[in-house]
């Protein structure tokens, strides 16, 4: 950790900016990779994720009053203050932080109306690349979520928070699925986990010690909650047509027909094989990508359970090529970082998160890892006047603990 993210730090950096009493607890939300089932958790199908050592830290104090005071300590980000309430308007700008702050606190009072009396005031920080697909949107709607749950001394079990909040982040105008706010809340130190929805619930798989995930940035942004907004949210409903389309076809009902439900009735090669008959593009192509993907999910899973980084790493190629083709939410930069490292002798890469721009994830051995890194470095990052590791646009992931809260 950072000296300027120790507890100590956080508490004096607070105290500066709010003279008075002393803060009382630090949140840390970590941010997260995804490994692969990536457009699947908006369609009810599983994901991979882990969470990395890069988290949003907020240290607050309770306030007498319901009003919601955050400063940020990094960057250009202005102060955003709001009251507790089940409806919080006005929305700032699309994008603006202040909306994640405003989407954790809503979904909250929405839940327990009347049931959150303070407010605080807060200090947040962040070391989660922003629009690098890492999660640092959910992450700081996880940290506030738990700052405002701490200073009303009231407690709702991680999975059913993280169900409030991925309904809740939906404030932003992303139509997202669960997984952020999942891996945040429910990570465990040296696993990965295999999430699935509907119902919500997490099965811990421990990453063998000697595999390595790099994050590598593509340098794009990945702007989801602004500019790639609307590319994101038409996957959601190309994706819910297709769906609808094939349960027709298939004499089930259309609207609440589920893929989870098509996956229990039929086999993939049959669902695929009607998908092509009744699917126009690019909804084939879309509902080609979700359910391999899912599939792929399952497969990784279990090469991860065995050992077997030749088949991960297979898996993680083939779903990068099937974001790329089938639900085209790549981009030259994400290509050319994924070749690169399978060309230095990666047994995988693939983008990880919405895609649009955002972070590739890599898998290595542990000795191969000088070895990746300095071709991206070469290859990648020289070009562009960037050194990479210095600037913390590459690094290594280590599967980290989900979020927690301490009383200072
Ligand atoms: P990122 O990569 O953080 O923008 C988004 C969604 C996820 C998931 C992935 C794609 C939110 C908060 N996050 O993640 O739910 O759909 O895209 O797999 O909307």
């Amino acid at each position: 950790m950072a000296t300027e993210l120790t507890p100590h730090y956080l508490a004096r950096a607070f105290s500066e900016r709010f003279p008075g009493a002393p803060p009382t607890a630090i949140v840390t939300a970590p941010g997260r990779v995804n490994l692969i089932g990536d457009h699947t958790d908006y369609n009810g199908l599983p994901v991979f994720p882990m969470a990395i050592p890069r988290a949003c830290r907020i240290v607050f104090r309770r306030r007498d009053d319901d009003l919601i005071t955050v400063l940020s300590g990094d960057g250009p980000f202005e102060p955003r203050e709001f009251r507790l309430a089940p409806t919080i308007a006005p929305f700032e700008a699309a994008g603006d932080w202040g909306n994640y702050l405003k989407a954790a606190a809503q979904a909250l009072c929405g839940r327990e109306e009347g049931g959150f009396r303070f407010g605080f005031d807060a200090l947040v920080t962040s070391d989660v690349p922003i629009a690098g697909g890492l999660s640092s949107s959910s992450a700081l709607v996880v940290a506030v979520s738990l700052a405002i749950l701490e200073v009303n001394a009231l407690e709702i079990s991680r999975i059913e928070l993280a169900g409030v909040l991925a309904a809740g982040e939906r404030y932003v105008g992303t139509q997202g699925g669960g997984m952020d706010q999942a891996v945040c809340l429910l990570s465990k130190k040296g696993h990965a986990s295999m999430i699935d929805f509907k119902p919500l619930r997490s099965v811990f798989v421990a990453v063998p010690s000697s595999w390595r995930f790099v994050v590598a940035s593509s340098l794009v942004g990945a702007e989801k909650s602004g500019a790639q907004r609307e590319a994101y949210n038409l996957r959601t409903r190309e994706s819910r047509q297709a769906l609808e389309r094939v349960n027709v076809a298939l004499g089930l009902d259309r609207e609440s027909g589920t893929y989870s439900e098509l996956l229990a009735h039929f086999d993939q090669t049959e669902l695929l094989r009607t998908g092509g008959e009744v699917l126009d593009s690019p909804a084939r192509e879309r509902f080609r990508h979700v359910l391999s993907e899912a599939d792929r999910v399952g497969r990784a899973a279990q090469a991860m359970r065995d050992g077997d980084l030749a088949e991960f790493g297979r898996l993680m190629t083939e779903s990068h090529a099937s974001l790329r083709y089938e639900y085209e939410v790549s981009c030259d930069e994400l290509n050319s970082l994924v070749e690169i490292a399978l060309d230095a002798g990666a047994p995988g890469a693939r983008l990880t998160g919405a895609g649009f721009g955002g972070c590739v994830v890599v898998l290595a051995r542990e000795e191969q890892v000088d070895t990746v890194t300095e071709s991206l470095q070469d290859r990648f990052y020289s070009a562009r006047g960037i050194d990479a590791k210095a600037a913390g646009r590459m690094f290594i992931a280590e599967p980290s603990q989900g979020a927690t809260i301490e009383r200072i």
